[in-house]
């Protein structure tokens, strides 16, 4: 059993005694109550979920195992001379809670490594999609076509325990991770590298520097890769992506039926797509502007047009934080560093100047802050990555860390289908008036 695997089967081990303690002792205990608009208004807030592997904090963001994100970026082993950590640690701290030492990394580095290996026919459904599809629906496929490598699919119809659920379940969760940037990188060069063919991986790098290299891009695109996968992996449970794919995973799906409902549930602009939206948004002005830099003033006056037309700005608002995101921060900061002069990022710190301001005028937005998706997408388009149609293939490979450490945690605490109740509006209206 590797280290990883063994330190993960004695947390397991200790925390179902805390499940079942909750479970026995104050399965009745009342935590929170359903209003009406909450029926109607998309859930919000509703505590109804458990994950442990981070909590979303309305105004300090979001928390990985605890750790905050500037934490886990400076406490996680990193390569020699990177700025970002690897991200095989990130899937370590999530599964485990523990910060792995660099030797603990490097294990699961060589894990990776032999897992990696694509099969030829996920090459051929991907090559079979036209070249106008959407790289979202071409991940989602190819995720999906690896269903038959499914080990604990072969273990359930075998007979298999409901304790030994997460053994298969993990050794599947660690064979995708393995092979989604390899997915990713091909549908890249087979929609955007015409011609250039696709390169693959070097036994020698980590997970985010054979990214960077099988996309054909130099340093430090490594250490966007590696801030890129581990920012996005994980927000908490009840965002739409981890929900379909706690929700998917609670019927025994295997993960790669979940993960490919994951990412189509990504696939939306009020969701991941949205850092695409940003970008595209962000080009609308900059052709109305002739490539100039627009004033404050006009600015603002793109803002209120877009408000006025009946659409949101992409990039801020959110439905649990009430302040920046984290995750814009980090990506600002890397801003900051390497492309201070670039156009782009200029736009979008212009625009941090006057959309709160302009939100907060307006009413409605109840988080006028900008979320992860303002910054992302200037980040890669800096880098040369302008089909902006890919950047949710990126979100999508790195929130696959986390909901597939969730799902191994599920099934390993035995969470069971997932089945809340609906009601109708006749019985709401019933319920309203009786009280
Ligand atoms: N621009 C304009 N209006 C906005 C807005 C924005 N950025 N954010 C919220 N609003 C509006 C809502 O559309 C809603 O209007 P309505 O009453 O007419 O329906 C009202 O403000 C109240 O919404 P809310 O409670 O503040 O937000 P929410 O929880 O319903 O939705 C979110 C959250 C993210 C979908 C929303 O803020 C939004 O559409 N933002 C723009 C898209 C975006 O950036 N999405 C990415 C989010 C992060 C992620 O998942 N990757």
């Amino acid at each position: 059993m590797s280290k990883l695997k063994d330190t993960l089967y004695q947390k397991i081990l200790d925390h179902r005694k805390r499940t079942t303690k909750l479970l026995k002792k104050s399965g009745d205990t009342v935590i929170d109550q359903v209003t009406v608009s909450q029926i109607i208004g998309g859930m919000r807030g509703i505590k109804s979920l458990v994950t442990d592997i981070s909590y979303l904090d309305p105004y300090e963001g979001i928390r990985y195992r605890g750790y905050t994100l500037q934490e886990v970026l400076s406490k996680l082993p990193k390569a020699e001379g990177a700025e970002m950590p690897y991200v095989e640690g990130l899937y370590y701290l999530l599964l485990t809670g523990e910060m792995p030492s660099k030797e603990e990394v490097e294990e699961l580095m060589v894990t990776f490594r032999n897992r990696r290996i694509v099969p030829r026919y996920v090459w051929d459904v991907i090559d079979s999609f036209p070249s106008e599809s959407h790289p979202m629906a071409i991940l989602s496929a190819a995720v999906m076509s690896l269903e038959r490598e499914s080990h604990f699919n072969v273990k359930y119809k075998q007979g298999l325990s409901k304790m030994d659920y997460w053994d298969s379940t993990f050794e599947d969760a660690t064979n995708l991770i393995a092979k989604m940037p390899l997915i990713g990188a091909y549908i890249y060069n087979k929609l955007y590298q015409k011609g250039k063919g696709h390169r693959y991986p070097d036994p020698s790098m980590d997970l985010g520097a054979n990214f960077a290299y099988m996309m054909g891009k130099d340093k430090p695109y490594d250490d966007v890769s590696r801030m890129y996968f581990i920012i996005h992996a994980d927000h908490e449970s009840g965002n739409v992506s981890a929900h379909t794919g706690h929700l998917v995973a609670s019927t025994l799906s295997d993960v790669y039926y979940s993960i490919s409902a994951m990412i189509n549930g990504l696939a939306g602009p009020l969701h991941g797509l949205a850092n695409q939206e940003v970008l595209r948004w962000l080009q609308g002005l900059r052709n109305q502007m002739d490539g100039k830099l627009p004033s404050e003033d006009e600015m603002k006056q793109y803002v209120w047009d877009t408000l006025n037309k009946g659409q949101v700005i992409p990039g801020y608002g959110h439905a649990v934080l009430r302040k920046t995101d984290p995750r814009y921060t980090v990506q600002r900061e890397f801003c900051l560093k390497h492309m201070p002069e670039d156009e782009l990022f200029k736009y979008v710190d212009a625009l941090y100047k006057v959309v709160p301001g302009i939100l907060r005028e307006q009413g409605k937005a109840k988080n006028p802050w900008p979320n992860v998706d303002a910054q992302s997408g200037v980040v890669q388009w800096h880098y040369g990555i302008t089909e902006y149609d890919f950047y949710t293939v990126l979100f999508a490979i790195g929130r696959s860390i986390g909901v597939l450490s969730n799902i191994i945690w599920d099934r390993a605490l035995g969470y069971p289908l997932e089945r809340p109740k609906s009601v109708t509006t006749d019985m709401l209206e019933k319920m309203v008036r009786s009280t």
